[in-house]
């Protein structure tokens, strides 16, 4: 297992639309152990393939108090969607960014798990706004692509700074 470096926005390399995976091999799960373990370092509550240069559809989400209770989706699909709910979210794509997004409240999900079982699960609160932002992901956008114009380049000015800072 290995933590790999994550990319930042707004890094051309997050808006590529991720492949879907042909098969759970034994190269996949190295790359949600290597997911898990980039996450938990983070902390992060989730993250996507994409975020560490991986263009492959491959989600792993733990959003459990004690960080034990790692969730893989690969190839993740929304079946149905309901409601809306508000969740102020950040992404490790963009540190120090936090603003609130509206999504779906509840939201029905199929996917692969670690061994390439198919399953389906139905996720609301944390988990459904954290599956939805990861999804995202997957097709090359982030949550700051919801906000409007003036906030996206407000935040676009913050992070140029913050990079001359750190250079
Ligand atoms: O760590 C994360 N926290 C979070 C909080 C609210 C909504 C979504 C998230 S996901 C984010 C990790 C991340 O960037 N995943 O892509
Ligand atoms: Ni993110």
């Amino acid at each position: 297992m290995a933590i790999r470096s994550i990319l930042h926005y707004p890094d051309p390399r997050l808006r590529r639309r991720a492949e879907p995976v042909a098969a759970v091999t034994a190269e996949v799960r190295r790359l949600v152990d290597d997911m898990a373990e980039t996450m938990y370092d983070a902390p992060g509550v989730g993250l996507a393939a994409i975020q560490i240069s991986e263009p492959w559809r491959v989600v792993v989400i733990d959003i459990s108090e004690t960080r034990d209770r790692l969730q893989v989706f690969i190839n993740p699909g929304i079946l149905s969607d309901e409601g809306e709910q508000s969740f102020e979210e950040g992404c490790l794509s963009l540190p120090g960014i936090f603003e609130e997004v509206t999504r779906a409240a509840r939201i029905r999900v199929r996917a692969l798990d670690r061994d390439g079982q198919p399953f389906e699960t139905d996720a609301e609160g944390l988990l459904a706004t954290c599956l939805q932002h990861e999804i995202d992901h997957l097709d090359g956008k982030v949550f700051v692509d919801y906000l409007s114009r003036l906030k996206q380049s407000r935040i676009r000015k913050k992070i140029e700074k913050q990079q001359r800072l750190v250079m």
